[in-house]
């Protein structure tokens, strides 16, 4: 009975529970109110759209534009419960941080679920450019592979408490991961979408998603998790603007265009083949 009370005692010298209950995170929560606020506006936004896109896509019959529209669809889906995951305080924990930065020893908020759930929304926003570029599977398990382990070496960056030095390798894992991402987008994926017909709204979709998704790492890296001369709710507000572009502007553009081309979409060969044609003169009668 005495020692949890030492210890207790210990932490308020320093100002900070040692180990917080999901109530006390939330009411960390609570008392920023403009962190509080970069969480609920995200939270309303994913509502809207939500709404919106199942409207803009009701006429949609091709099984293609279809599948566009629900992997489009599922990111304002993800994120309204990433968003509940955040302000709810279940998926923000407060980490000590190792020496060697600027925090050292300090309790920093860390907004880990924004990383878990990016594994599951920026597959998502992939898979939509891939099929709208009418790529092949070969690119797009690439791709989306890359991108899963850059969101979870990223979490793994935001979790380690261990080593200063080891955070930031962990991010340098992720941004390798990163490069991958961007290859297929950038040079990859506009070859293919010039031969579907979709250069145009590809090529605007893809400078909008690079440009976003680059203010991802550098956030991170100026954040309370990386050099902490953001403070946590600026940081927040960072990743909560990055999202409101690289989510529902470019989910809303996207189903735009989808809906008022559907035969284009539907006219693409098929993206879940390897991207191997059979040789044309295979099995063909020898011209004797
Ligand atoms: C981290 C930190 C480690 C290095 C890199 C990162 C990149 C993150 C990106 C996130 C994109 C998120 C989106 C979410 C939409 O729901 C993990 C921040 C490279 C690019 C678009």
């Amino acid at each position: 009975m005495i020692e949890p009370i030492a210890a207790e005692m210990v932490a308020l010298v320093h100002g900070v529970p040692l180990e917080m209950t999901q109530a006390e995170v939330y009411q960390e929560v609570q008392d920023n109110t403009l962190l509080n606020a970069s969480f609920w506006a995200n939270i309303a936004l994913a509502g809207v759209a939500i709404l919106l896109f199942v409207y803009m896509g009701r006429n949609v019959t091709d099984p293609r534009a279809q599948l566009i529209w629900v992997a489009t669809l599922l990111v304002p889906l993800v994120s309204i419960a990433s968003y509940t995951g955040l302000a709810s305080g279940l998926t923000i924990s407060f980490f000590e941080m190792p020496s060697g930065h600027a925090l050292a020893g300090e309790e920093v908020l860390t907004m880990w679920g924004r990383y878990l759930t990016w594994t599951l929304s920026t597959p998502m926003i992939l898979l939509a450019l891939g099929l709208l570029a009418g790529t092949n599977l070969t690119k797009l398990f690439t791709i989306i592979t890359a991108d899963i382990a850059m969101c979870v070496t990223g979490l793994a960056a935001a979790m380690t408490t261990s080593s200063y030095g080891l955070r930031w390798f962990w991010y340098f894992i992720s941004c390798t991961f990163f490069l991958v991402v961007l290859y297929v987008l950038l040079v990859e994926w506009p070859k293919d979408a010039e031969a579907a017909g979709t250069a145009d709204i590809f090529n605007m979709l893809k400078i909008l998603t690079v440009v976003l998704w680059l203010g991802y790492p550098i956030f991170w890296a100026l954040g309370a998790e990386g050099l902490a001369i953001l403070d946590v709710a600026i940081t927040s507000w960072g990743y909560s603007a990055l999202d409101i572009g690289a989510k529902y502007v470019f989910a809303f553009l996207l189903l735009r265009w989808v809906a008022a081309n559907e035969a284009l979409i539907a006219r693409q060969p098929s993206t879940f083949g390897t991207g191997v044609t059979p040789d044309s003169g295979a099995g063909t009668p020898a011209d004797d």
